[in-house]
């Protein structure tokens, strides 16, 4: 079968195929944008909404992708021209091919020329999907000093590894050629992840030169932004699908749900994207909006994941399935999380928590709860923790939320004890700290919060907490020796 690239893209579209028009006989719009972590989700999401903006209004806004270390990207969609496939999943299905990213660089091989492209006069917006641990902040949220990769770029003796080290240089560069400075999108999970980047930014730069840090304050722009699509990884089930439906091998094709949603704050530049017209919200309260996604999407779907990984079961759909479960995040939702938080004017809280829940039921989509589990330390101080810090503070329930924090605990037991691998930033400490646990849920319990890299002195100095979570520890302990535990406590 031909591999898909440009050259195929009239043929495609003969054949009926949803094709990016504005890549047809070789036009391809200049970079406008670079991508930092072309990972799936930027793929489903950032890089559709820009295909969506491009399909609809032109100009020169394609992107850039860069890796900062892995090749894989860039191996698979160089060859094909940057464009790959992109299947919607749901009661009804739509495949397109998405051709919004012109280029693919590995920062670790190519550094020079991707600091070229960030300092290009035609570059205007820089987008972020680097996950929570990308941004190397601490549990105050502020850029961490001790990261040992923070401390090697602000030593500056070899090409900066962090996204905030590239950045820096690379702005410090265009203040140097009298250039604006770019307009940069966290697109994480991370809450007010535009004023976190953005502080972390000139807290770098202040420490390397003063006046590139004044100069950022004056002129960095950081929109906060909330992102939100179901992507689960890539199969073969979904290469096989693509080929059959697209007719040319894709060497990376992407999935993801129907429902996709990009609100952004309304402080974007003028001469940008056409971003809204693709359907992103531009507001002024993307707080709200981000707590609501925080709270009602990703805390459910990590308190599913531990919670079901222990119970071995596969996926989010798997877990809807069982009528106990459900009920317990149903609870924790209406009686912890949902008083938490005020919505913003245009979201109904209960019905947003329905739809969502509606969505983790899609049969479409098989979403592995161990990727979900992935970087626990890092999602759980985003998702879950400010919730138990505000719920302790009002006096309102935290006795589910602890049962989320106590599976966490119990499932990084658990791979150790299996010598299982853990995917997290902090494993290997995690690890050493519960090699001590002896399933007294008191000194347990002590152990877990001892991990001061995600829980703040508040919540780990709390008794109320410690209580919740003790409780919720014997509970959930069986678990981890294949021994049933006792859902009437949960629920
Ligand atoms: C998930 C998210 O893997 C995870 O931690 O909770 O990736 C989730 O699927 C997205 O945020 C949905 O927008």
């Amino acid at each position: 079968m031909n591999p898909l690239c440009n050259d195929k893209l009239s043929e495609l579209k003969d054949n009926g195929v949803d094709i990016p028009n504005y890549r047809l006989h070789g036009n391809t719009p200049k970079v406008g944008i670079v991508h930092i972590g072309p990972g799936a989700f930027f793929r489903g999401h950032q890089a559709w909404y820009t295909h969506q903006a491009l399909q609809s209004q032109g100009g020169d806004w394609s992107i850039c992708a860069v890796s900062m270390r892995s090749a894989g990207v860039s191996e698979a969609l160089t060859p094909q021209d940057g464009l790959y496939g992109l299947a919607q999943l749901d009661s009804n299905t739509a495949y397109q091919v998405i051709g919004s990213i012109s280029e693919v660089l590995v920062a670790q091989q190519q550094f020079e020329e991707v600091i070229a492209r960030l300092a290009a006069p035609h570059t205007k917006f820089v987008t972020l999907t680097i996950t929570e641990k990308g941004y190397c902040l601490n549990t105050d949220g502020k850029l961490d000093f001790t990261n040992k990769e923070i401390i090697q770029d602000l030593k500056g003796e070899s090409q900066p590894i962090t996204a905030v080290g590239m950045l820096t240089m690379a702005l410090s560069k265009r203040k140097l050629a009298g250039l604006q400075p770019l307009c940069i999108l966290s697109c994480d999970n991370i809450t007010d992840n535009g004023k976190k980047l953005r502080a972390a930014i000139i807290e770098f730069a202040a420490k390397k030169d003063e006046e590139l840090s004044l100069w950022l304050q004056q002129h960095l722009i950081c929109p906060c932004t909330m992102v939100d699509s179901i992507t689960p990884a890539t199969d073969d089930a979904l290469r096989e699908l693509m080929s059959k439906e697209l007719l040319v091998n894709d060497k990376w094709p992407i999935k993801r749900e129907s429902f996709v949603q990009w609100v952004i704050e309304d402080t974007l530049p003028d001469d940008c994207p056409a971003w809204e017209a693709a359907g992103a919200t531009l507001t002024s309260d993307v707080r709200g909006f981000e707590n609501a996604k925080l709270r009602l999407l990703n805390c459910p779907h990590s308190t599913l994941a531990y919670i079901g990984v222990l119970l071995g079961i596969e996926t989010v759909f798997d877990v809807m399935q069982q009528p106990g479960l459900v009920a317990f995040v149903e609870k924790m939702i209406d009686e912890e999380v949902i008083p938490s938080f005020v919505s913003p004017k245009e979201l109904d809280a209960k019905q947003y928590s329905n739809d969502i829940l509606d969505r983790f039921r899609n049969p479409e989509i098989r979403h592995l709860l161990a990727q979900i589990a992935w970087d626990g330390s890092q999602k759980l101080p985003m998702r879950i923790l400010p919730i138990i810090e505000e719920n302790l503070q009002h006096n309102r329930s935290v006795a589910s939320l602890s049962f989320a924090v106590a599976a966490w605990f119990l499932f990084i037991r658990k791979r150790f004890i299996e010598k299982d691998e853990l995917v997290d930033p902090l494993a290997s400490a995690l690890f050493d700290k519960v090699s001590a646990c002896n399933d007294d849920a008191e000194h347990d319990i002590a152990i877990l919060l001892s991990f001061d890299d995600v829980f703040t002195s508040q919540l780990s100095n709390n008794e109320k907490f410690a209580y919740y979570l003790q409780n919720a520890y014997k509970t959930l302990l069986p678990l981890i020796k294949n021994e049933p535990c006792d859902w009437q406590a949960l629920v």
